[in-house]
């Protein structure tokens, strides 16, 4: 099924290179998420300048999976992958209430980015199925959602493990991308 929504979106966007940002703190689930998508064969770096990227591309897609939060020092780096992002996929362990600030900063401070200004954000609050899981309305009061401006936004409830809600999800993206974004 993930095969459907990058098919779409390599037709939308013609021979240029559209990215996807697939971000959040480690444990949040992106990498499940990745492989659950099947969307083709994921590819890790060598984390040579401390970080490890993980990549799908399919067409001229391409979707790009790194851990927010850690060391600063490597930030600077993380631009490399940020011309020619039209979306971020914004996952949060839902039940990981700790940190929810932290993912909250980060989140915030990855919008702030000049060359992701344009990007649309669909936010997964991952991991509905343990007990204790903060629901979508709690997600986006603590990740403060409603402080976005000027860009579309959306958030699902998801479980990677039992594979629900991604593909909602990716619905909702590529018809707000089709629309303009
Ligand atoms: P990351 O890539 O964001 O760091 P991972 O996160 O995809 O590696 O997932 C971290 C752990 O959370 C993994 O468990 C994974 O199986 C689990 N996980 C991911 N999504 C869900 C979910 O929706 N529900 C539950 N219950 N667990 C999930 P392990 O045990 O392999 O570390
Ligand atoms: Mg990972």
């Amino acid at each position: 099924m993930g095969i459907l929504f990058t098919r779409m979106l390599s037709s939308l966007f013609g021979n240029r290179e559209a990215r996807i940002l697939v971000l959040g703190l480690d444990n949040a689930g992106k990498t499940t998420i990745l492989y659950r998508l099947q969307m083709g064969e994921v590819v890790s770096t060598i984390p040579t300048i401390g970080f490890n990227v993980e990549t799908v591309q399919y067409n001229n897609i391409k979707l790009q999976v790194w851990d927010l939060g850690g060391q600063t020092s490597i930030r600077p780096y993380w631009r490399c992958y940020f011309p020619n992002t039209r979306a971020i996929i914004y996952v949060v362990d839902s039940s990981d209430t700790d940190r929810l600030v932290t993912a909250k900063d980060e989140f915030h401070a990855i919008l702030e980015e000049e060359e992701l200004k344009g990007a649309v954000v669909l936010v997964y609050a991952n991991k509905q199925d343990l007990p204790g899981a903060l629901d979508d309305a709690a997600v986006t009061e603590s990740l403060e959602l409603h402080k976005i401006k000027n860009r579309q936004w959306a958030i699902f409830k998801t479980s990677a493990i039992k594979g629900e809600g991604l593909f909602e999800g990716l619905d909702w993206l590529s018809n707000t991308l089709k629309s303009g974004g």
